[in-house]
């Protein structure tokens, strides 16, 4: 099966080919035709992927709402300055916004919560077979990006999380697509109550096109990257190194 990821990257492939070569011998050459024909149809195709993934998720209404949105992987990080900071109610926490940024960011949770704020409820996803349907409330994603302002070569934001699962640090990564995506927000509540240490406190992202795992909690620190080879073992996301999980799962 030809993954989205792969079929952007033969787009990119065939495209920096066409450029490079002059336009008559494309005409002419019936291998070349061929290239270009294929070359556009994937275009077109690429075009729509793009189109489709700037849709909103199914957002639901209260009566929706799941008893409980119950916590999976990591529920209480241990080991690592989280715990101190847990202890004090996350007083001194600050998130890290930097890397490829014009601007790094430094915000403490105060600061956090008095930024324009979206509320959204919408279903969770989990590929290990369940879904729950909660309300998100949180700064998104877009506020902190042009508080920041990517510097050219910015491809990703990794996001760097608290807590070790089994044995390696969680982190997880998604494209500017996602990250400009108007319902990617980092959530610092559920429900109406303060995030539950559980569900990600005191910060944890929403990227509502994905799949759970995406849904990186504990995030401690966003880093903008041109390419995510140096993180972990380089494809993105602990699911992604450790058990072969696509990077991209969309929903
Ligand atoms: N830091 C961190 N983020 C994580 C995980 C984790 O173990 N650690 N688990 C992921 C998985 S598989 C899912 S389904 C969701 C679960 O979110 P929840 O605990 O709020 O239900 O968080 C995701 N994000
Ligand atoms: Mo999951």
């Amino acid at each position: 099966m030809i993954t989205r990821r792969k079929l952007i990257g033969s787009i990119a492939a065939g495209a920096g080919g066409l450029m490079m070569s002059g336009c008559n011998k494309i005409n002419t050459d019936p291998k070349v035709r061929t290239l270009l024909q294929s070359a556009e149809g994937l275009t077109m195709r690429a075009q729509r992927i793009i189109a489709d993934r700037s849709a909103l998720a199914p957002e639901f209404s209260r009566t929706d709402l799941s008893p409980v949105f119950r916590a999976n992987g990591t529920r209480i990080p241990v080991g690592t300055d989280y715990e101190a900071h847990r202890l004090a109610n996350f007083e001194n926490w600050r998130l890290t916004f930097d890397g490829l940024v014009a601007r790094p960011l430094s915000l403490s949770l105060a600061q956090i919560r008095s930024m324009p704020r979206r509320t959204q409820i919408t279903r969770h996803d989990c590929v290990e077979g369940w879904s729950a349907i909660g309300q998100w409330t949180g700064v998104p994603l877009k506020v902190l990006l042009d508080q920041a302002g990517l510097r050219s070569g910015a491809r990703y934001l990794i996001f760097h999380c608290a807590d070790r699962y089994t044995q390696a640090n969680y982190y997880e990564s998604i494209d500017l697509i996602d990250a400009f995506h108007p319902q990617t927000i980092l959530a610092w509540a559920l429900n109406d109550e303060i995030l539950p240490v559980a569900n990600g406190a005191p910060l944890r992202l929403r990227v509502e096109r994905q799949l759970g795992y995406k849904h990186a909690k504990y995030v401690q620190r966003i880093e903008a990257v041109a390419n995510l080879t140096s993180q972990g073992l380089g494809r993105g996301g602990y699911w992604e190194d450790y058990h072969d999980y696509e990077w991209y799962a969309g929903i």
